[in-house]
């Protein structure tokens, strides 16, 4: 490794001892960038690794409400604005009891990487809190979300810092933050992303995370002439990236099999086809129920309870794990290339492990990393925002081409430093050189 790029590794294992993830995902673009800081001394010169490791701000506060039986609660609040250099900091909020600093900061520093592989003008952000939205009413989301936004208004706006969802925060969350927030300062303006159609969301935006994981991995597949059509493909999760994943999967031919919430896992081997789909949005997105019920209703799939999908399947061509973080491990990439993988591409932020990685990309199966494979999301985020700037709305086809020429100018960025740097094929490697040269190149550029 890298002299220079090994130290600072080491520094900020020493001063982040107890942030696993957040190590995990620093160690990965550290080593991804080590024939980057052999070639161009100025990084060091100019503290580059040392500045990007560090986030420019981080808010932490306390949130107090008062549920609807009149008993008071507090949470607690964050917003790690990671990197500013190329555009306003943008990143989304996830409400879940396991949010800490240590998930926020992984997050947040992947996200610096990813909004720049997009091309658009967006620097790198995260937040949330430990609220568990998990059988609380709307009201008292609502309630939560509006004491969220009472401090929280102080530090975002639409050219400073614009938050969107992530788990736990979807439609309704980013509806009650809105109108906290215009209440507070007064403007109808494009702080947020992720928005209703009707009052400046666009198009596409809650489909664009698992549509552009699927339109990514067509690309990776399109380098060895294979196709999602026939596939047979391994899903996590039942949110809106596992759900969105599903559709396009099955518009473009392929068969998933599985899907999982936080209890448990489902397999279904005759396929789930949009009118199953139709129940597991009803069920995930207006009852907010638990996966398992998919058997009640689908008797020939099985539940299987506390299982991840990965082993479930006998045969599985494709797997895109589209839950949370370190959810497919070192045994799972065993059992899927024992399955017949040929390809994972990833929806969720750092589902795989460094062993699970390792394992795929030794056994030569293609691997797209979460940075570029789900960027389709934020990127759409972006247009989101450019739509609000110019106060227009552009067609749902205007938008899912945009997020289609994203998705392959990613891949192509991947590919192309990869191959530049000696590692052709490496998607890893790719999207971290990729994301980190305009970033660090920009930071230069504005003096320290
Ligand atoms: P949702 O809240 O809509 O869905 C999350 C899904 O993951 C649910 O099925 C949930 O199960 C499951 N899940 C959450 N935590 C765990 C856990 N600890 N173990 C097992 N399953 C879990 O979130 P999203 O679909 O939006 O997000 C999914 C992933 O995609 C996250 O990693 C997120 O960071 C990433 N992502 C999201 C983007 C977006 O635009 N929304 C953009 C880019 C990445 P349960 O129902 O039981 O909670
Ligand atoms: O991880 C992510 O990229 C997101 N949760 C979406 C962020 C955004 O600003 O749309």
């Amino acid at each position: 490794m890298n002299e220079y790029g090994r130290r600072i590794l080491e520094d900020v294992i020493a001063k982040n001892r107890d942030q696993l993830e957040f190590i995990q995902a620093v160690r990965e673009v550290i080593e991804s960038l080590s024939p980057v800081l052999d070639r161009n001394s100025l990084y060091e010169q100019n503290a580059i690794i040392e500045r990007l490791v560090v986030p420019e701000r981080i808010i932490i506060f306390q949130v107090p409400w008062v549920d609807q039986a009149g008993k008071a609660h507090v949470n607690k609040g964050y917003r790690v604005q990671f990197n500013s250099a190329i555009g306003p900091y943008k990143g989304g909020l996830r409400f879940h009891p396991s949010v800490n600093l240590s998930i926020l900061k992984f997050l947040g520093f992947e996200q610096i990487f990813k909004n720049s592989l997009t091309t658009l003008p967006m620097g790198g952000a995260k937040g949330g809190s430990n609220f568990d939205p998990k059988g609380v009413s709307d009201m008292d989301v609502m309630r939560f979300c509006q004491s969220f936004m009472r401090e929280l208004y102080r530090h975002v706006g639409p050219d400073c810092d614009v938050p969107a969802g992530d788990i736990g925060v979807g439609s309704r969350e980013i509806g009650y933050l809105f109108g906290q927030y215009k209440r507070i300062v007064n403007a109808h303006e494009g702080v947020l992303t992720g928005k209703n159609m009707n009052w400046g969301g666009s198009l596409i935006r809650p489909q664009a995370t698992g549509f552009g994981n699927v339109y990514f991995m067509r690309e990776i597949l399109k380098t060895r002439n294979e196709t999602i059509e026939g596939k047979i493909a391994a899903v996590s999760g039942s949110g809106n990236v596992a759900q969105y994943t599903v559709k396009k999967i099955n518009e473009l031919g392929g068969k998933v099999v599985t899907l999982s919430d936080s209890q448990g896992a489902i397999y279904d081997a005759d396929g789930i086809d949009d009118e199953k789909l139709e129940f597991v949005m009803e069920l995930k997105n207006v009852r907010r129920g638990r996966i398992k019920e998919y058997v009640e209703k689908f008797t020939s799939a099985k539940y299987y309870p506390d299982a991840k999908p990965w082993m479930l399947a006998p045969v599985v061509h494709l797997a895109l794990p589209s839950a949370t973080q370190n959810e497919l491990d070192l045994e799972d990439a065993k059992a899927l290339t024992a399955a017949g993988c040929i390809c994972v591409s990833e929806g969720a932020n750092m589902p795989s492990t460094p062993g699970a990685v390792e394992c795929f990309t030794s056994n030569n199966v293609l691997f797209g990393p979460s940075k570029a494979a789900n960027a389709g999301g934020v990127a759409t985020s972006g247009l989101e925002m450019s739509q609000n700037s110019m106060r227009i709305s552009w067609t749902l086809e205007e938008v899912d081409n945009r997020l289609q020429q994203i998705m392959a100018r990613i891949h192509h960025s991947c590919i192309t430093e990869a191959a530049a740097y000696g590692m052709p094929g490496n998607y890893v490697a790719g999207a971290n050189i990729a994301g980190f040269k305009k970033v660090a190149d920009a930071m230069i550029d504005q003096g320290i």
